[in-house]
């Protein structure tokens, strides 16, 4: 009976340390962050992107109006990455090597998204995936239609 038990428990020891060395199965990566922000660099995931996405109906210039686009707000994007106190600009770049500068001061005042999911499906490369993104009617003045850059991977905090 001893013996059994002995043999139960081990087992279990075993099992558990077996399962906690399984490769984790990872999310893929979204962004890449650079610059001013902890630790140097930040890696975001979509794993985490979604924890802190939103929804929200937006006209889009490009698309059509009324789309349901969820994704993370400059805002939200600002605290998760760790920018630093001293950061004034997000510059997002694309796969094509365009970009934009967006002040931060921008990022806190609308809501400006990184758009990642578009009618619950993930944007791919012909929707502008797998990060584009989209600014509210309050800042089209000053946002353009020209500056809705599409296959944004990288962002550097300056
Ligand atoms: N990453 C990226 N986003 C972009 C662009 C681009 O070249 N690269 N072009 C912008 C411009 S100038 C326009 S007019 C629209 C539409 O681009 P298209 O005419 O190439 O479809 O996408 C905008 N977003
Ligand atoms: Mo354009």
């Amino acid at each position: 009976m001893k013996q059994k038990l002995l043999f139960a428990v081990t087992l279990f020891v075993i099992l558990g340390f077996l399962i906690g060395c399984a490769p984790k199965s990872e999310s893929p990566v979204l962004l890449k962050v650079e610059g001013k922000v902890k630790g140097g660099s930040y890696t975001l995931d979509e794993a985490t992107f979604e924890k802190n996405s939103v929804e929200r109906t937006i006209d889009d210039p490009w698309m059509g109006d009324g789309l349901k686009y969820k994704g993370m707000l400059l805002s939200k994007f600002i605290e998760v990455v760790g920018a630093e106190a001293d950061a004034s600009t997000i510059s997002l770049i694309a796969t094509d090597g365009k970009g934009i500068d967006i002040p931060i001061e921008d990022a806190k005042q609308w809501e400006i998204m990184l758009v990642h999911w578009a009618d619950g499906k993930v944007l791919d490369e012909k929707t502008g995936g797998p990060v584009k993104i989209a600014f509210p009617k309050e800042a089209r003045e000053k946002y353009k239609d020209e500056q809705w850059m599409w296959w944004l991977t990288t962002a550097k905090i300056k």
